[in-house]
This record gives C-alpha cells, sequence and structure tokens, in this order.
C-alpha cells in the first residue's frame, strides 16, 4: 500500500459533479437560494427513505438540537451524558437549562441507566441522551423511565443514519431525535442536520423555529431563529441519498473487517453494541487501547501519525472536564468513573466509504505491529 495517501478519520462522500452542477440550473434560474423548493423535496425525500415522515432539515447539528430543546418549552435539569461531542451538552446550556452528567455503560458508551434513575431530582425536566457511535441506548428502558416520572426524551442521534430495526429508523424514538449531516457524518448535505418528531404539530413548529417562528406575512408564532438549510445544501443531499445505500453498506463491509482483524488483538477492546435488534451503519470504529497494550494510547496515535493514518480521540476531552461544565456537582470525576476510564483510552480509527480494504488492513496492520513490538 502508498503510505504517502494520508487516512483520515473521516473523509465525505460527494454526489456526481455533473449531476450536481446540472441541478444547480433551476436555483440560478430562479435565485431561489433560499427557503426554496429543494429544502422542501428533501424533506420528502428523507422521509420517504426513513419512511417516517414528520422532518425538518436545518443548517447544522447543533442548530437541530437547539430547536429541539426550544420547541419542547422546558425549564430546569436535562440528564445526559458526559461523553459526547461538546454541542450536545452546550446546547442545553444555550436554551437556558442545567445540564446534569450521568455516568455510561462501559461496553456501548451510552448514558446508563442506572445512573439516569440515580440523577433524577424534582427539577428534571428531560433527558438528553446520545446513541453513541450509532449504537443505540437502552430505549424500552429510558422511555419507561420518562413515562413514570413525566419526562421529555430528546435523543442526540448524530452518529445514526441509516441505523434501523425491523420496525423502522432509530430517529422515530423520543419526543424528538435529532441528527447531524456534518461531512464526518454517514450522510452529509455540506453543512447540515435534521429534526425527526413524534407529532406532525411538533414538526410544523420547528418549521416555524427554524425561520424566525413567522407563520406569514402578518403573524410571528415563536421566537424562532434563522437555520434553514440552503437551495445549493439541499440539493447536494438530495443526489447524496441517491447513492446512499451502496454508501453504508460500505461502511459496513469496512466495519466487520476491521472487527474481524482486532477483535483479538490483545490490549484493545472494540466497543459495540449491545442491542443486536439494530443494524450496525459503521458510522465509526471505535476501540479502547488498555493498560496492558504495550504502549499507550498517545504513543499509538503518534506511531499511526507517522505512516499517515489520523485516527481521532472521540470523545475526549469529555464534557463533565471542559471549562465551563466542571464546576458543576455531577462533573466531578469520582461520580463518572467510566466516562473519564473510557475517554483516556477511546480511539476512533478511519471509517468511511472512500477507504479501500487495503487501507483498512494496513491500520490494522499498524495496530498489530504495536501490539507486538510494544
Ligand atoms: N452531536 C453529536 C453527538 C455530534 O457528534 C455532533 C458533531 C453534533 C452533535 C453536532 O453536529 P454539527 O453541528 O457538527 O452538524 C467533527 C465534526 O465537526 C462534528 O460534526 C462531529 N460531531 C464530531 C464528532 O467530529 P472534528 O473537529 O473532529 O472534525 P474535523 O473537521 O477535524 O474533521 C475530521 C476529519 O474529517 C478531518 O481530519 C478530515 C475529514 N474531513 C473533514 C471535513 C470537515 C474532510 O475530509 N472533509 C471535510 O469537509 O469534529
Amino acid at each position: 500500500m502508498k503510505e504517502s495517501e494520508p487516512i483520515y478519520v473521516a473523509k465525505p462522500s460527494l454526489p456526481d459533479f455533473d449531476h450536481f452542477v446540472s441541478g444547480l440550473r433551476p436555483i440560478w434560474e430562479s435565485s431561489q437560494l433560499s427557503n426554496g423548493h429543494y429544502q422542501t423535496e428533501l424533506e420528502q425525500r428523507l422521509g420517504d427513505f426513513l419512511r417516517f415522515q414528520n422532518v425538518t432539515v436545518v443548517n447544522n447539528g447543533t442548530s437541530a438540537l437547539l430547536l429541539a430543546l426550544k420547541s419542547l418549552c422546558m425549564q430546569g435539569e436535562v440528564i445526559t451524558t458526559p461523553f459526547t461531542f461538546a454541542a450536545t451538552t452546550h446546547a442545553i446550556r444555550w436554551c437556558g437549562l442545567t445540564p446534569v452528567f450521568a455516568d455510561i455503560n462501559e461496553a456501548d458508551c451510552n448514558i446508563s441507566i442506572e445512573a439516569i434513575e440515580q440523577s433524577i431530582t424534582k427539577n428534571t425536566c428531560a433527558i438528553l441522551a446520545v446513541h453513541c457511535f450509532g449504537y443505540p441506548c437502552a430505549i424500552n428502558r429510558i422511555s419507561s423511565i420518562a413515562a413514570r416520572h413525566d419526562l421529555r426524551v430528546v435523543y442526540d442521534a448524530s452518529h445514526c443514519f441509516g441505523v434501523e430495526d425491523e420496525t423502522g429508523s432509530i430517529f422515530r424514538h423520543g419526543d424528538v431525535s435529532t441528527t447531524s449531516f456534518h461531512p464526518t457524518k454517514v450522510f452529509n448535505t455540506m453543512e447540515g442536520g435534521a429534526i425527526f418528531s413524534s407529532s406532525s404539530e411538533l414538526a410544523d413548529k420547528l418549521r416555524l423555529l427554524r425561520n424566525f417562528g413567522i407563520k406569514d406575512q402578518h403573524s410571528i408564532l415563536y421566537e424562532g431563529i434563522n437555520c434553514k438549510l440552503s437551495e445549493c445544501q439541499s440539493l447536494f443531499g438530495i443526489l447524496q441519498l441517491s447513492q446512499i445505500n451502496s454508501l453504508i453498506s460500505r461502511r459496513q463491509q469496512f466495519y466487520t473487517l476491521y472487527s474481524r482483524l482486532l477483535g483479538a488483538v490483545p490490549g484493545i477492546t472494540l466497543v459495540r453494541s449491545t442491542d443486536s435488534s439494530y443494524s450496525v451503519n459503521g458510522s465509526y470504529f471505535p476501540i479502547r487501547i488498555r493498560p496492558w497494550f504495550p504502549c499507550g494510547r498517545e504513543e499509538l496515535i503518534e506511531r499511526l501519525e507517522a505512516h499517515n493514518v489520523y485516527p481521532r480521540r472521540y470523545f475526549y476531552p469529555i464534557l463533565s472536564n471542559a471549562t465551563p461544565y466542571s464546576d458543576m456537582p455531577s462533573a466531578s470525576v469520582s461520580a463518572l468513573p467510566i466516562a473519564n476510564a473510557v475517554a483516556s483510552e477511546v480511539l476512533c480509527l478511519p471509517l468511511h466509504a472512500e477507504l479501500s480494504v487495503d487501507q483498512v488492513e494496513y491500520v490494522c496492520s499498524l495496530i498489530i505491529e504495536a501490539a507486538g513490538h510494544g
């Protein structure tokens, strides 16, 4: 394998360039750059693909979280995971709510049910759980806790495009689920995101919220904001959607190959889903570098980077250790032993549809070599 070509943790797949250029013509001819029909068409096509119609597309996954939380009109504490991307926790604060961190499971890195239950107070209004790495949370158990305590449930499903069980998309769960269409994600619109609502009324409200809350020329119903997806990006998404099944199956192929090559390497633990009823979309390939691996995570990263392989420490630092949150009582290291341990060991290996089998084998060979020559 040619060593000179960098292998990044992620690489976006692009639609056919000529199709994109010819799709731009109606945008040019109409001068409708935003608030146009491609945004609506993308929502409809996503709804058809996902077999779930209450879709509101927005300009990124962070906006999706902000609008989702805002749409539920809540006050108080939101129980959430510290093991996530910064956007999850920031969105809670930006909506004037208080994040309360709960620890995670060792196996799949999702929020722990027991920790959720221990964190509930009279001020709790919601649970914001992340299906981390595309692995589903304990959805049924979270629903029953929420029903018992009258809490709203928001899922940050940013890693979950294409994850489904035999009855449908994972996006249909919770009061609201959100996702990201960033270039590093399974499905991308350059920048973008979407919100999936439990009712068509909520989806309609979210469409108003994304456009300043303006209903028509005479009425402004909500204190909304501008989170619209541009027409060019919507077009990009429509074209990307036509190839998504083959992109997901390439990711799944590489996920399986990584699992086979690294599954038995001493000192490497694969982070896996514990719920086999959902498909794996191959959005990430997270491993943990355990203390008995011959070198530490940082040295392994150095070795890989020296060979032009660029994995990422998703998620490190965890949000409970980040400056805006580290003073909160729920952020103490002793309250979050598993999240802290996992964050110090986790490493996401390159996984995207543009890889080749040779590249995956090459990355694994470097790790196997490090395992033998510590
Ligand atoms: N919730 C969760 C659980 C999330 O994971 C995220 C985003 C969000 C919410 C918020 O969604 P957005 O508002 O972002 O839509 C990345 C992404 O910026 C972020 O979207 C993502 N999660 C997070 C897990 O990872 P970085 O800083 O590690 O990515 P970056 O830009 O360094 O890209 C990584 C690699 O991908 C690069 O080394 C090369 C490649 N790349 C990247 C871009 C942007 C490309 O080849 N082309 C590109 O255009 O944060």
